[in-house]
């Protein structure tokens, strides 16, 4: 057997998304996900002009040796757009192997470690009782452990708070990253937020108890001071994980977070390898590791990720929001279900015009997720629905702080 052909889908429902088909001489077909929120061109391209070629007449069954070839030939690495292209081919050819062996691919990597998976939601409210409505929501959807994201007093649209309008006019709803040609600007004060959430999260404990797992992302805003206050601050409300607490890119931040809480820290969504995470596990300074097999080169190398982690006690929690398509949360699926280490999943389900596109196999039934038995990842494209959903360019918001200066979103 040998790849025949690869060609890249760019399709638009209800968020653009941008999937890897690869194609072999007997026909057999492979997915993968490639969509990188507000870039996605930029994989599309990379792909397109630069890997498709290259993949033709290669055996397909070669996954770790295609992957080192993608990787190392390239000279230049890492990164979101390789990786996330590397990631594509790395995913369509698991596809294709468990197809060929007509094995589901959680049974290729080991078999399963439990019955299902446990998923966080996001809850979210610009006020207290819309918050704990949403909670209710999530709840009453099936939901055992959720994600808890709040308005701050005194600013108008911020990250993940679904109700808000944005200053495009359009809710945060169903994805930050909004149809336009340039990025929303929102405005950002780490004190007003500092202050504010405690009393949310006292809030929330008081309204639910103790015992429902609860979940907060601090997407990258806080300074490491800061960080280590908020977690502090947080303990008294026995939180799941406090989410990018602060940028990593200079892992060492995260000793002086670690040296003042003991708040679980969760990082690592917009990390591409295992070297952005090696000091953050090898000195026990994070619990849970967010990588996506989108942003992280595929499978193989989130599976290498995982079982390092394992060696740490060091749990996944892989990301899980809407720019994840169906064929990478199929992906993430299958290996969080055969990982011992395994911490909980991020879901955010697909809308209607997604799940047209992208008919996948996988349940998520009384909170708990399951990639489902069909052979290989269990994700049909339908090309034709695809079509109908031509590309929208679409950018992730921005923020400033109140003197103008630019801030992490
Ligand atoms: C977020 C994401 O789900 C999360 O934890 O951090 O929603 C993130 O903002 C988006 O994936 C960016 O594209
Ligand atoms: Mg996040």
């Amino acid at each position: 057997m040998r790849i025949a052909q690869a060609d890249v889908i760019v399709t638009s429902p209800s968020r653009n998304f941008v999937t890897l088909k690869i194609t072999t001489d007997d026909g057999v077909t492979g997915l993968g996900d490639a969509t990188l929120n507000g870039r996605e061109l930029a994989v599309a391209a990379y792909l397109r002009d630069h890997v498709a070629a290259l993949l033709a007449g290669k055996d397909p069954a070669r996954i770790e040796d295609t992957w080192q070839f993608l990787y190392r030939s390239a000279y230049w690495r890492r990164g979101p757009v390789t990786m996330a292209a590397i990631a594509a081919v790395d995913m369509a050819l698991w596809d294709i192997k468990g197809k060929v062996a007509n094995l589901p691919l959680y049974q290729l990597l080991g078999g399963a470690c439990r019955t299902g998976l446990r998923a966080y939601g996001h809850a979210s409210g610009t006020t207290l009782p819309e918050l704990i409505d949403s909670i209710r929501e999530h709840m009453a959807a099936g939901y055992t452990a959720i994600r808890v994201q709040t308005a701050v007093p005194g600013l108008g649209a911020i990250y993940g708070v679904a109700s808000s309008a944005q200053v495009s006019g359009e809710r945060y709803d169903y994805d930050p990253a909004h149809r336009g040609a340039q990025p929303a600007e929102e405005q950002w004060d780490t004190g007003a937020y500092l202050r504010h959430v405690p009393g949310v999260f006292e809030a929330v404990r008081a309204e639910f108890g103790p015992e429902l797992p609860l979940l907060h992302d601090g997407h990258h805003r806080m300074t490491p001071i800061q960080a280590a206050r908020l977690g502090k601050a947080l303990e008294p409300y026995d939180l799941f994980w406090l989410e990018d607490c602060t940028p990593a890119e200079n892992q060492d931040a995260l000793r002086l977070v670690r040296q003042h809480t003991t708040t679980p820290l969760a990082i690592g969504e917009v990390f591409n390898t295992v070297w952005d995470f090696q000091t953050l596990i090898r000195d026990q300074l994070i619990d849970y590791v967010r990588a996506a097999v989108t942003h992280f080169g595929g499978v193989s190398p989130l599976k290498k990720l995982v079982d390092f982690a394992a060696q740490y006690q060091v749990k996944s929690g892989f990301h899980g929001p809407t720019d994840i398509s169906p064929v990478g949360m199929a992906a993430q699926l299958h290996l969080g279900l055969a990982i011992h280490n395994f911490g909980i999943q991020e879901y955010m389900p697909p809308s209607a015009a997604t799940s047209s596109v992208f008919r996948h196999a996988f349940t998520f039934v009384g909170g708990s997720l399951h990639p489902g038995d069909a052979a290989g990842l269990g994700v049909q494209l339908d090309e034709d629905a695809a079509v109908s959903f031509p590309y929208q360019q679409a950018y992730l918001p921005y923020a400033r702080l109140r003197d103008g200066t630019v801030h992490d979103w």
